[in-house]
């Protein structure tokens, strides 16, 4: 079994290519299944075989703790990894050949707490990586694609599993989304677009920012596609193939 994990910022399409990769896959022949990992998840646009939520309920946890959504999902989001034992056996009885994991919407509360890394680290599966969404929305120019790309490497540091970038919803953003493969591909244009925007504070940081991660290994090319219209997402299965079963690192 091969456990993708679905990771982004909030609103990054993370729930939405979890059903279109479990249909790409079943498609395909192969057993595939989706996990909500999000106890906070309103609605999903895919029914989960296998739901944090039915181990973990919200409206309870405020009750019982005295405490506000915020609070509460917090609280929540700690609780993800004692229910690992649970969810492995679900997993297990289901014996798919994917299992897609869409993570909570608050990245952080996933990744910068114990439980996310915890979680990934212990669930038992052949082999295991993570998928960072880029929001074409929120990379819309140069200083906004180095913060998030910085975020992309913090939680490669934070979940330790191969991962592989991809910039969602090319559909949304016309030819722009050319531009922004064209920075993941070649940093030195993106530098040149950090100069052009002409914001000398943040032209320092952002730059140093930018040459630390490419020194480091840890600046990416994007893999583009949509979930609406489904470009893309045949390149995205062959990175995760060649990641998952033949051991390989993201491309950088
Ligand atoms: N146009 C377009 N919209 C998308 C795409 N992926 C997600 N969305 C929309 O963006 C919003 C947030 O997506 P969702 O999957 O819930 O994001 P999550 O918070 O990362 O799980 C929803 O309204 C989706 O329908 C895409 O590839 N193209
Ligand atoms: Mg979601």
């Amino acid at each position: 079994m091969y456990a993708i994990f679905l990771t982004g910022t909030a609103g990054a399409g993370k729930s939405l290519l979890t059903s279109i990769l479990k249909t790409w896959y079943s498609d395909k022949g192969a057993t595939t299944i989706a996990v909500n990992l999000d106890p906070g998840a309103f609605s999903l646009p895919y029914t989960p075989d296998v739901d944090v939520k039915d181990h973990i309920d919200l409206p309870s946890i405020m009750d019982s703790y005295q405490l506000g959504p915020n609070g509460a999902l917090i609280f929540a989001s700690d609780m993800i990894s004692t229910r690992l034992p649970e969810i492995q056996e679900q997993v297990d009885t289901l014996n798919p050949d994917y299992a897609i994991f869409d993570t909570p919407g608050q990245v952080e509360l996933f990744a910068y707490r114990q439980s996310g890394p915890y979680f990934i680290e212990k669930f038992v599966c052949d082999a295991k990586c993570s998928i960072f969404l880029f929001d074409s929305t929120l990379v819309s120019n140069a200083i906004n694609y180095v913060s998030i790309a910085l975020l992309a490497a913090s939680l490669k540091m934070r979940l330790n599993v191969p991962q592989i970038a991809a910039l969602s919803k090319r559909d949304i953003v016309g030819d722009h989304w050319k531009k922004l493969l064209e920075w993941s591909s070649d940093s030195l244009k993106l530098e040149e677009a950090l100069f052009e925007e002409k914001r000398c504070t943040e032209y320092v940081l952002s730059s140093n920012i930018l040459r630390n991660l490419v020194k480091s290994d840890f600046y990416y090319e994007l893999i583009p596609f949509s979930s609406i219209t489904q470009d893309g997402i045949l390149d995205l299965s062959a990175m995760l193939s060649r990641i998952l079963s033949g051991g390989e690192e993201a491309s950088n």
